[in-house]
């Protein structure tokens, strides 16, 4: 069972997301579950299988430790670990192709506690990957694709599991700029040429430096453009994980 976390900034579709991957691969022939891991969330467009909110309510722990909803948030996600244990035993009660786990809206709730890479590892380190999510809006600029080049490679610090890179929401982009900023992810010359092509701000000057550091630790990798309004980009990445995992072997041959 294939572990696929969905991560990425606030907005950025990340539940969307887990529901129309789930769908896709079920009308493919696929056995996909949900698991829902943020205890703030008020309503999901689909059920959960797992469903954290069951463990950790975030009503409860603002009654429970007076705190507000930002607080409770913080406590939620260490709670996360102290219940990690029993909801994995739920976890193994379940027989999948893939588990579909959708994160907090805030992603640093996600990539920045302790608790969350305890859990990931507990759930299955070796059989996990994170789809890391490029919001639209901020990725058509170069300064905007670079800030989200760096939180994908702080992502990418913290877990050691593969990282696959995925523009979110692609349909609300001509495919014009799809297509110019795909070719951003995989040729950094396009990117490098783009940043500077505009006039020179403190700005962009502060980006052709990160630009360099990303280059050097290989933060560029091919991102695969997706939407989950029309469906499309989901048999791209679901080929990546299996290529990554299986070597490209398909599920339906097993
Ligand atoms: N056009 C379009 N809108 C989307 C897509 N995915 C999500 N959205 C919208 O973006 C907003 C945030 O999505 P959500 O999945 O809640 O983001 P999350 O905070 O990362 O979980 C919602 O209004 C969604 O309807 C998509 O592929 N295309
Ligand atoms: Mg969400």
């Amino acid at each position: 069972m294939i572990n696929l976390y969905f991560v990425g900034t606030a907005g950025s579709g990340k539940t969307t997301l887990t529901h129309a991957f789930q769908l896709w691969m079920q009308e493919h022939g696929f056995n996909a579950i949900t698991m829902n891991l943020d205890p703030g969330v008020e309503s999901l467009p689909y059920s959960a299988d797992i469903d954290v909110r069951e463990w950790v309510s975030l009503p409860e722990v603002m009654e429970q430790y007076g705190v507000g909803p930002n607080g409770a948030q913080i406590i939620a996600a260490d709670l996360l670990a102290v219940k990690a244990k029993e909801i994995k035993e739920v976890l193994d009660e379940f027989e999948a192709d893939y588990i579909l786990i959708d994160t907090p809206g805030q992603m640093e709730l996600f990539t920045l506690r302790e608790s969350s890479k305890f859990v990931l590892e507990l759930f299955n380190s070796k059989k996990s990957a994170i789809a890391f999510l490029f919001d639209p809006v901020l990725a058509r600029m170069p300064a905007g694709f670079i800030s989200l080049l760096l939180l994908c490679a702080s992502t990418q610090f913290r877990f050691d599991v593969p990282v696959f890179n995925v523009l979110a929401k692609s349909d609300i982009l001509s495919p014009e700029e799809v297509e110019r900023i795909v070719e951003w992810s995989k040729d950094s010359g396009k990117l490098y040429d783009a940043l500077t092509n505009t006039k020179p701000t403190m700005q962009t000057q502060a980006s052709v430096e990160l630009f360099h550091a990303l280059e050097r630790i290989e933060a560029y990798k091919s991102l695969i453009a997706i939407s989950s309004k029309n469906n499309s980009g989901m048999e791209d990445l679901y080929n990546l994980v299996q290529q990554f995992f299986f070597g490209g072997e398909d599920l339906s041959k097993d």
